[in-house]
Parts: structure tokens; C-alpha cells; sequence
């Protein structure tokens, strides 16, 4: 799967009008009324709903909370296992978690992709298909957003993460490409498209129908499952129960929770999650917007930006490295605001090879210090110390700087 290869493709297409869904046409008349790639996003949502969008506790322990979202405290990381507990995984709601019975749930699978008419899937029939584990990360695109602002000084649109928009689960479910074979995948299908249960998302006053965004088949029949159980649990409501899409490496968009239907298209598809969000708008890229779906390299330690520490005493600094792209090769870690830097020990299995857990002594001298980790995947990708900008403030890898004292 080229996935650069794909969003040129589809850059084309769309450029071409040749997109179903949601056209450039629709895009511009969009634009007119809200202003692509400025004024939109996250808790920008319709603020409508009066219940909390989020059905699990949200100690401020645990979670710092967000409009619709709650991220995770990588301070409630520290001597956790290498999967995130499902008490502590981040929540990205565009509105908020719907409650859905899972006795009457089904998933209709349907579209010009198919050789006959739609199918229908209950949790039981899923359930009764071959199952598959896998580890993997759902990491929101704007994971680190905050800090173009905070560390670039620059002006981005949309929730204000720090880096606790990412976790790793085990989930438990199907093949979705054994399921599209039940259902009669035809050799002409192209794209797919999973849209969620949840409330419409509105923007700027706009209806943009269900939250959905489609991936092409050759990546659906790579490692998409359609997930029902996260850490050996059923599915938590706030994360997508009955079923949700996983989708290994793409953008947390991708793995479209409460999935009720989807789209197999014979051409291309399109929605506002793949064109209007989710691109890199900006003066470094193409005025269609760049499309990607892989994610970037990433370190966070497990603590809080402004930890006290004590001043002349040994500790241990933990903390944790990804990569969509493959393994993590080494991390180096900088205590002294990046005049010199050592390499951290690694430690702890790589289920999936998803993220890579890492440790080092240090003993501070009184006063304020500046932590900052950098890693490199096995293929020489790494952090740069500065993101290129785009408005949205997506992807953001850049090595973050940690204020810490010691007294
Ligand atoms: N139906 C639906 N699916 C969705 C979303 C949503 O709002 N509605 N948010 C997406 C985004 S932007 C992310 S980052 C992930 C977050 O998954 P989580 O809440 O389980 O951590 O879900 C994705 N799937
Ligand atoms: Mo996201």
C-alpha cells in the first residue's frame, strides 16, 4: 500500500471534479461561508447537546478534558503496561458518544462496489467470523497541536492537544476484508467508506452529514478490522461499542467509531474528513490542500510539563516513541534544553512493533531544566526541531520541549 501514491491519485481526481461525496464544488461553496483551513474543527462542533459527551469518568488525574474530547495525562502513563487502560485512553468525540443497543446494532454494507444489493451484519454475525487481535495505535491527526502555538508561535485551528491524543489497545474483531467478501466485493470496488452512528456533525452552520472518511481497497484488505472488544473488554461505549473501524497507522479519522454502514465504491469517493479537514492547508502546500493519512514520529515523556523534581537525588525519566512506519530504532533524550543529548535504554516487548517504551537516570541540580526526547524509526525517519506549518495544525513531530524544575 503506496499510500502517497493514493492521495496524489485521489488530489487529482478531486481536482478533476471527478469526486462523489463531496465535490471541490461543494468544498468552495463551503469555503465562501466558513473559510477552508481557518475556522473550523473540533470544538468548533454545534455545542447542542446539553448531556457530556463522554460516557467514562474523567479524573483530572487521569485526563485533561476538552470540549467534546479528553486527552490523556502521560504523567497517568508512568509504570503502566504497554497497552493504555481503557480508564486512561484518550476520547475524540466530534459530538458525543451515542448510546447504542448492541442486540438490535447492524452494519449494512453497501454501493456500486458490490456485486448485488446491500448486506446486513449483526454483532452476532460478526461475532461468529474468524477473529483477529492486534495492537495497534489510534492517534489523533492533530496529536501535539498546541505546540505550533506554544513552541512555534504560530496560529492553528482546533483542539488544543498536547501530546496525550494517542494510545495503544489490543482489539479483538474481524477482517474487514473477510466481511466485504461475504458481502460480494466486486473486482471493480475502489474506496471504502465506514460512517458512524453519532449525531451529524455541523460546521459553521453547515450539515456535513455523518462523521465518515474513505481508504482505498487495497488497504482494507491489508489490516483494517472491524473491532468489538479493546483490551480484552468489550467495547467501551466512548470508544465506538458495538464496532469500530481500526485502521494500522492512518490518522485516528480513519477508525470510524459506532460504524453503522459501509460505503464500497466503484469510484473514487470523497467526504469533508478526507478535503475540508484533514489536509495540510498553508503557504508551504498545494491551495487544494495536501490529503495524508499516515501518521509522523513522535516521543512524549510519562510526565507533566512542570514537575518538581529533587534537586541532587537520582530518578528515572520514562517515556514512550512511535512511528506509523515501522519500529523505533533509538531515542535520544536531552536534559539541558538540547545542548547535549544521550541515548535512552529501551525496554519492555513491541506487540505490533506500535511504540517503544524508554528510560534514563538523571540527577537534576536545583533550578529550572528543559527535557526534550528525539527518536528515529528503523527507516531513518525522525523529528525535526521544527514542523512546517499548516493551519489546521496537523502532524505535528517536531522534538517538544518540557519544562521541569528541581529544588
Ligand atoms: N463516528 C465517529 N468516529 C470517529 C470520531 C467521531 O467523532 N465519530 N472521531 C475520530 C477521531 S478524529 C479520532 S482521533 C478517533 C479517536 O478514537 P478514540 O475516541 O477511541 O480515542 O476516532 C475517530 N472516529
Ligand atoms: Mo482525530
Amino acid at each position: 500500500m503506496n499510500e502517497v501514491e493514493y492521495d496524489e491519485r485521489r488530489l487529482q481526481d478531486f481536482v478533476a471534479g471527478r469526486a462523489r461525496g463531496f465535490s471541490r464544488r461543494d468544498l468552495l461553496r463551503l469555503s465562501a461561508a466558513a473559510g477552508v483551513g481557518t475556522a473550523l474543527a473540533g470544538i468548533s462542533a454545534s455545542p447542542a447537546a446539553a448531556a457530556t459527551p463522554i460516557v467514562k469518568p474523567l479524573p483530572p488525574e487521569l485526563f485533561r478534558a476538552l470540549g467534546t474530547n479528553a486527552e490523556t495525562r502521560w504523567s497517568s502513563l508512568k509504570d503502566q503496561g504497554y497497552y493504555v487502560p481503557i480508564d486512561r485512553f484518550f476520547v475524540r468525540n466530534h459530538t458525543t458518544t451515542p448510546i447504542i443497543d448492541g442486540a438490535t446494532w447492524s452494519l449494512s454494507v453497501f454501493g456500486s462496489g458490490l456485486r448485488g444489493g446491500p448486506v446486513q451484519f449483526s454483532l452476532a454475525d460478526l461475532r461468529k467470523l474468524p477473529s483477529v487481535t492486534v495492537s495497534a495505535a489510534v492517534e489523533c491527526a492533530g496529536n501535539g497541536r498546541s505546540f505550533f502555538t506554544s513552541q512555534q508561535g504560530q496560529t492553528v485551528s482546533g483542539t488544543a492537544w498536547t501530546l496525550g491524543a494517542v494510545g495503544v489497545a489490543r482489539w479483538r474483531g474481524v477482517k474487514l476484508s473477510t466481511v466485504l467478501r461475504r458481502a460480494g466485493i466486486s473486482r471493480h470496488a475502489v474506496d471504502v467508506q465506514p460512517a458512524g452512528l453519532d449525531a451529524n456533525f455541523v460546521s459553521g452552520g453547515v450539515d456535513l452529514g455523518q462523521v465518515r472518511r474513505p481508504f482505498p481497497v487495497e488497504k482494507a484488505f491489508d489490516d483494517v478490522i472491524l473491532a468489538y472488544e479493546m483490551n480484552g473488554e468489550e467495547l467501551p461505549a466512548d470508544h465506538g461499542y458495538p464496532v469500530r473501524v481500526i485502521v494500522p497507522g492512518w490518522i485516528g479519522i480513519a477508525s470510524i467509531k459506532w460504524v453503522g454502514s459501509i460505503e464500497v465504491s466503484a469510484t473514487p469517493l470523497f467526504s469533508p474528513w478526507n478535503t475540508q479537514f484533514y489536509r495540510l492547508f498553508g503557504p508551504s502546500y498545494p491551495a487544494e490542500g495536501q490529503p495524508f493519512d499516515t501518521q509522523v514520529v513522535k516521543s512524549a515523556f510519562e510526565l507533566d510539563a512542570g514537575t518538581v523534581f529533587e534537586a541532587g537525588v537520582r530518578t528515572t525519566l520514562t517515556g514512550r516513541s512511535w512511528s506509523a512506519h515501522g519500529p523505533i530504532r533509538k531515542v535520544e533524550v536531552s536534559v539541558d534544553g538540547g545542548a547535549t543529548w544521550k541515548r535512552a535504554r529501551f525496554y519492555g516487548a513491541t506487540p505490533g512493533g506500535v511504540w517503544q517504551r524508554w528510560e534514563l537516570t538523571w540527577k537534576p541540580e536545583a533550578g529550572a531544566h528543559t527535557l526534550l526526547a528525539r527518536a528515529t524509526d528503523i527507516h531513518g525517519n525522525t523529528q525535526p526541531d521544527v514542523t512546517v506549518h499548516n493551519t489546521l495544525g496537523y502532524l505535528f513531530d517536531a522534538v517538544v520541549k518540557v519544562p521541569v524544575t528541581a529544588a
